[in-house]
């Protein structure tokens, strides 16, 4: 029972990626370069640490309704974050088992915006009468595949998307780009030495022409030093509106982590390092600069 979840589990990621990968090219040129440079032998060695969604924080929707996916799976609901200047909410999520990554879901806080905002994402979500994740068969793979690319609003106008631009660029992100995953993330402390610290590996990305967000800096790192993360800035895909226009805005994209090992482990060798000896979970600070990966001040620079 346990084995048969979670490879319905391995199923409902590995389906996740395939649009993901479509619409975030920067992630096929990093695989590809760490390919040729020997850091990876395959895809797959690559460790993911997490994974993140956005959702709109309104009745029927929101984190609530989101998590229960991932509830379902064995995903256990850990700290809560607020981002007071963003408007946002976010959970982060442990994994049933190790091989799995941990997942951050973030919420707008719609009732914080102005009532003009607020009545434009109403306008969108108030059609919706329940939760839609209730009437998901959860066991099956291809209709939880499906509901993260399918859109349960209709498509938004460019005027309501650029005006809730201006306001909140994390609202006009998920009025367009819905539940496709947002980000995922390479554990860069598991990647060979000379590789695996993330001042080493941004000296890389960067070698090969990746624009890192530098928001607070590229490096965001913990108060207690021990969590350390960078991001790409996202890549834009090709939006068609609802009166049919068409423009690029920013789609998703990727993130790298490194974890330290906690003080009480950090005597032990490299080779024997295990997820449960280092630093877990996140940061607000680092967060608050990780979400500006969307946003135009990255995007645009
Ligand atoms: C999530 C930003 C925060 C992290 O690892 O702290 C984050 C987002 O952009 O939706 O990913
Ligand atoms: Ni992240």
């Amino acid at each position: 029972m346990k084995f048969e979840e979670n490879n319905k589990l391995s199923a409902i990621l590995n389906r996740l990626f395939k649009p993901y990968e479509e619409r975030v090219p920067v992630v096929d040129k990093i695989m590809t370069a760490m390919l040729a440079h020997g850091i990876i032998e395959e895809r797959s060695d690559i460790v993911n640490d997490h994974i993140a969604f956005r959702t709109l924080g309104v009745p029927h929707l929101g984190v609530s309704s989101f998590e229960k996916i991932f509830l379902h799976y064995g995903y256990e609901k850990r700290d809560y974050f607020h981002f007071e200047g963003k408007k946002l909410n976010a959970w982060w999520y442990s994994p049933p088992s190790e091989e799995y990554p941990r997942i951050f879901i973030s919420e707008l806080r719609v009732g914080d915006l102005s009532p003009n905002a607020q009545e434009i994402i109403h306008s969108y979500t108030s059609f919706l009468t329940r939760d839609p994740v209730d009437s998901l068969n959860l066991d099956n793979v291809e209709e939880v595949g499906h509901f993260f690319e399918k859109s349960l609003w209709e498509l938004p106008t460019y005027e309501d998307y650029y005006q809730l631009n201006r306001e909140s660029e994390y609202a006009a992100w998920v009025i367009y780009n819905r539940y496709y995953l947002n980000h995922y993330t390479i554990s860069v402390h598991a990647l060979p030495r000379g590789y695996n610290t993330l001042e080493q590996f941004n000296d890389f990305l960067e070698s090969l022409g990746v624009k890192l967000n530098d928001a607070g800096g590229k490096i965001k790192k913990s108060p207690d030093g021990m969590l350390l993360q960078s991001s790409t800035v996202a890549d834009k895909v090709e939006a068609t509106f609802a009166n049919g226009k068409t423009t690029m805005i920013p789609g998703s994209y990727l993130e790298f982590a490194e974890r330290r090992p906690l003080p009480e482990f950090q005597h032990l060798p490299q080779n024997e390092l295990k997820r449960e000896h280092l630093r877990d979970g996140f940061e607000t600070g680092n967060a608050d600069k990780i979400f500006e990966s969307t946003f135009s001040t990255q995007t645009e620079r």
